[in-house]
């Protein structure tokens, strides 16, 4: 008697005070693990997660991270708030991981009311490095701005919180639980994902490709989320040797590395597929795993061709073999794909940047493929971008063509036109100084259309802002453009995921249709118009740095 007594779970209700700086971001809410340490700090934005959301009770919520420093701590606390606040049933991933895709797709599979993903995706992890939260909806995607809105607001007027006092939950052995009257089930992080990637592709050809004897790849998960998946995907269930993952174990720290899979962070493998004797295909996933890179032997795939690449050979890989609704692409991603687009007869949507603006597009049938620059692209088959999902595209394409990365690469560029792109991040600059220089943008603004730099003439130049075609929901100030009559572009924005000083994003992009041409480096082919952006924008003097921290 006494015993069950003492293991009761109590539900309490905490008095707390509101902090004023728990506004999502491009991607949920991003701080340093100490300030997610304070006391109240996790619990009072789960808690206006919670009351911001409606119908709720005796439903299933999914919850999972990125594995990172804090991730668990953080999980058996939203456990006992989900039961305290009256969810029914919650799912986890087994020892508390879920890469980003895969909670997307446990959502969709179960039809959870919702998901909360814990991570904060490239940013490096440790005691004293980055922590995050986010809110996902019931089609699996990231909560629209409506909701992310509403919930800071809840966030700066929250006076309690509620959770149940309650012994620790075991995340580490899967089966089914109870903590109170809510039902947990740690479930196998990897299967359901698995089991969608083998729906989507042609796994019999993948297979045949990576066992041939002759086609070497590597993918390097970087010490963060998608070492399970890559392991069982590549390695148990298409046979590549083993060893074909690398940093395949998820570490709190990501091993003290940046997993950002780009030419500068990533750079064991790049020099692995630009070595000697380099593999045929190489390709990184971030901390969260929705973004990818792509390689060929000595040969890097831009995140904007990369989209292009895969909406023009959709119908090679049978979850696309009907073909596409339409792409999107995010407003700084280059225009190949709306070469595609045209050729295709479909429709290119253009969005503001980060995944939470393709949802609707993608629920309303009207886009198929997304991608973002930022190496990231993904399909109707989850509601976030997917860095497995893309490899696996890749690998599909290439064992239909039987032909280098490079060469499908190149033959792109001779059908379309290649678009020149990069982008060249500034980290790290004084927020004021970074807000300034927007400004001298802005007060430029009226002026600029018309002018010419050089053969460059501006045929327009604004802010960006979006009109969601399926809800009309108005989104503005989401990047600067400066477009030129012959359809390059300049783009600025400042990032929305950091968590110290601001990061200044600088796009560039031109086109070229001559095949001559397409060989040139895009920092030589871009050289005229980064000197125009710095003209106009004096990036050297605000940001007070003599280049970039990272050009991608
Ligand atoms: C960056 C990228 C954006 C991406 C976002 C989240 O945002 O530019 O394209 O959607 O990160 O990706 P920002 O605001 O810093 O430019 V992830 O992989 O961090 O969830
Ligand atoms: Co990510």
């Amino acid at each position: 008697m006494k015993m069950s007594k003492i293991l009761t779970p109590m539900i309490q209700t905490i008095a707390t005070q509101p902090f004023l700086d728990q506004k999502p971001g491009t991607s949920g809410l991003r701080k340093k693990v100490p300030v997610f340490q304070q006391p109240h700090y996790l619990e009072n934005f789960v808690q206006s997660i919670f009351d911001s959301l409606e119908g709720f009770q005796g439903q299933t919520l999914v919850v999972g991270g990125d594995g990172r420093y804090y991730n668990r701590t953080a999980i058996q606390i939203i456990l006992k708030m989900a039961a305290a606040n009256g969810f029914g049933r919650v799912l986890v991933g087994q020892g508390g991981i879920l890469s980003t895709p895969a909670a997307s797709c446990v959502i969709r599979k179960n039809q959870a009311f919702g998901g909360i993903i814990l991570s904060a995706s490239h940013n490096p992890a440790g005691p004293t490095e980055d922590f995050g939260i986010k809110y996902n909806i019931g089609n699996g995607g990231p909560a629209p701005e409506k909701v992310t809105e509403a919930i800071y607001a809840h966030s700066k007027t929250i006076t309690s919180y509620k959770i149940l006092e309650a012994p620790d939950v075991n995340l580490d052995k899967v089966g089914v639980d109870k903590l109170g009257e809510m039902a947990i089930e740690v479930i196998d992080a990897v299967n359901d994902y698995a089991q969608l990637m083998e729906s989507l592709f042609d796994f019999d050809r993948i297979r045949e490709l990576l066992t041939n004897g002759h086609f070497r790849m590597c993918m390097d998960s970087l010490s963060a989320v998608t070492g399970p998946y890559a392991h069982r995907l590549f390695e148990q269930r298409l046979g590549a040797p083993l060893g074909t993952v690398v940093h395949g174990e998820p570490l709190e720290d990501f091993g003290g590395g940046h997993p950002d899979p780009n030419l500068v962070y990533a750079h064991d493998l790049v020099e692995l597929l630009f070595g000697d004797n380099a593999p045929d295909f190489g390709a990184a996933s971030d901390g969260d795993g929705d973004r990818n890179m792509i390689l060929g032997r000595q040969f890097f795939v831009t995140p904007s061709d990369s989209l292009a690449v895969l909406a023009a050979n959709a119908t090679l890989v049978p979850a696309y073999r009907d073909g596409l609704a339409g792409i999107a692409r995010s407003m700084p991603t280059s225009q190949a794909s709306d070469r595609v687009a045209a050729k295709l007869g479909i429709e290119c949507y253009e969005t503001p940047t980060g995944w939470k603006f393709f949802g609707n597009l993608l629920d309303a049938n009207k886009a198929t493929l997304c991608g973002e620059e930022s190496f990231g692209t993904g399909s109707n088959h989850v509601r976030e971008k997917d860095g497995l999902w893309a490899v696996l595209f890749w690998l599909n394409i290439i064992a239909v063509r039987q032909q280098s990365v490079e060469e499908i690469v190149t033959d792109h560029w001779k059908t379309y036109g290649r678009n020149f792109y990069s982008r060249h991040d500034y980290e790290g600059v004084d927020s004021d100084r970074a807000n300034e220089l927007v400004a001298n943008i802005h007060s430029q603004m009226p002026t600029l259309t018309g002018k010419t730099f050089g053969s460059y003439e501006v045929a327009y130049c604004d802010d960006f802002s979006y009109t969601d075609p399926v809800d009309g929901s108005v989104s503005t100030k989401q990047g600067i453009r400066i477009g030129f009559t012959d359809g390059s572009r300049i783009v600025f924005r400042l990032s929305g995921t950091g968590t110290q000083g601001a990061t200044l994003r600088l796009y560039v992009e031109s086109y070229e249709p001559n095949p001559a041409n397409h060989h040139l480096d895009p920092q030589v082919a871009l050289k005229d118009l980064l000197d125009i952006a710095d003209a106009i924008a004096q990036i050297r003097h605000y940001t007070q740095m003599d280049k970039p921290t990272v050009i991608t």
